[in-house]
């Protein structure tokens, strides 16, 4: 071989070598996620997914309930792919108004029947991926000085010598607050749930944007009791926080945490590819390590020792069919903005 006929091949294979390259990083291409439980647990989420596979995770975090305001309003021109995490209820709606995709992974065989449950429920377009009790905590230190004794019920967040010393967020942008109003309404009836969510109104500081705000705050002293996820209480004590986690003595209920695909997702095989990694125990593991104690959904996981122990707290049977319609939704959320929080305080 002469020498230029050597420098054309090899220059050929170079070029060949840089196609192949070129073609791997396409295929390989992008995600868009869309992320609704606290940033620590969503970024490692998305870094162990490209480490994984590859495939580069661009990611946003935001409350569940803006989360389906954002996919509803992005409907006609989508721009994420998976929503992953928050809270049950929302994703129920995006489904039922056909916001997302139908998928089967083969990991659902993996799963816990309330995982399953809500995939069946969904039609297929959504499954669970946690579950977590509501609850709320308070903070040790500030209690005793206002007069009041440790509160155990949800009855002992309306005692007048609470004003101003509760903080919970707003049901329209949060999960936790709307799974705090259905509860309310199929724990109580609907009449006296909102007569007791409008005594609730006068002991509360804040109506924060996000569900797990009030957890940060009752732990910093910003307010005496935060109602939250028992689990973002726990992340709080495992911190150090002076906080103290409650069951309510009434009974109170529960999320299933769910992950959905976007209707028309413009990277459907990535986002199938993260469904089933999601749902693997690797995944799921990540949880604990980022200091999120919430129940997995993979049989296969072995809860954190810290995670509220379902099983001993006094659980409604949640009608998630019903308080995840749009319908009911919209009017429980329509008639909480009318009738409670324009009230003045
Ligand atoms: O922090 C984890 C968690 O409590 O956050 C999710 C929640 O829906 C997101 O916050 P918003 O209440 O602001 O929507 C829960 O699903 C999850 O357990």
């Amino acid at each position: 071989m002469t020498f230029i006929a050597a420098r054309k091949a090899l220059l050929a294979a170079l070029a060949g070598t840089a196609l192949i390259g070129i073609g791997a990083a396409k295929a390989e291409g992008t995600l868009v996620l869309y992320c609704s439980v606290q940033e620590e647990w969503c970024r490692p989420m998305a870094n162990e997914f490209e480490k994984a596979t590859g495939i580069k995770v661009a990611m946003t975090r935001k409350s569940s309930g803006e989360t389906y305001a954002q996919i509803k309003a992005e409907a006609s021109n989508p721009r994420g792919d998976v929503w992953w995490g928050g809270t049950g209820d929302p994703h129920l709606q995006a489904a039922e108004e056909g916001l997302t995709e139908t998928y089967e992974s083969p990991k659902k065989a993996e799963l816990h029947d309330w995982a399953v449950k809500q995939w069946a429920q969904s039609k297929g377009r959504t499954v669970g991926i946690y579950a977590g009790a509501l609850g709320f905590g308070f903070n040790t230190k500030q209690i005793g000085s206002r007069g009041v004794p440790e509160p155990k019920c949800w009855s002992d967040l309306i005692n007048p010598k609470l004003k101003d010393e509760v903080q919970v967020a707003d049901p329209n942008s949060s999960g936790t607050s709307y799974t705090m109003l259905a509860t309310l309404v199929q724990l109580m009836g609907e009449d006296k749930a909102f007569e007791y969510l409008k005594a609730l109104h006068k002991n509360i500081n804040q109506y924060t944007k996000s569900g797990a705000a009030p957890a940060k705050a009752t732990s910093l002293g910003e307010t005496t009791v935060g109602i939250t996820f028992m689990h973002d209480m726990v992340t709080m004590v495992v911190n150090g926080g002076p906080v103290k986690v409650v069951a309510p003595c009434e009974g109170t209920g529960y999320e299933i945490g769910s992950m959905s695909i976007i209707k028309g997702a413009r990277n459907m095989e990535n986002a199938k590819k993260f469904y089933d990694w999601a749902l693997t125990p690797e995944a799921q593991k990540l949880a604990e390590a980022a200091k999120s104690y919430q129940v997995p959904s993979n049989k296969n996981v072995v809860p954190p020792p810290q995670s509220p122990k379902l099983a001993d707290i006094k659980l409604i049977d949640y009608d998630f069919a019903k308080y995840g319609s749009s319908a009911e939704r919209k009017r429980l959320l329509s008639k909480w903005d009318n009738e409670v929080k324009k009230l003045p305080k």
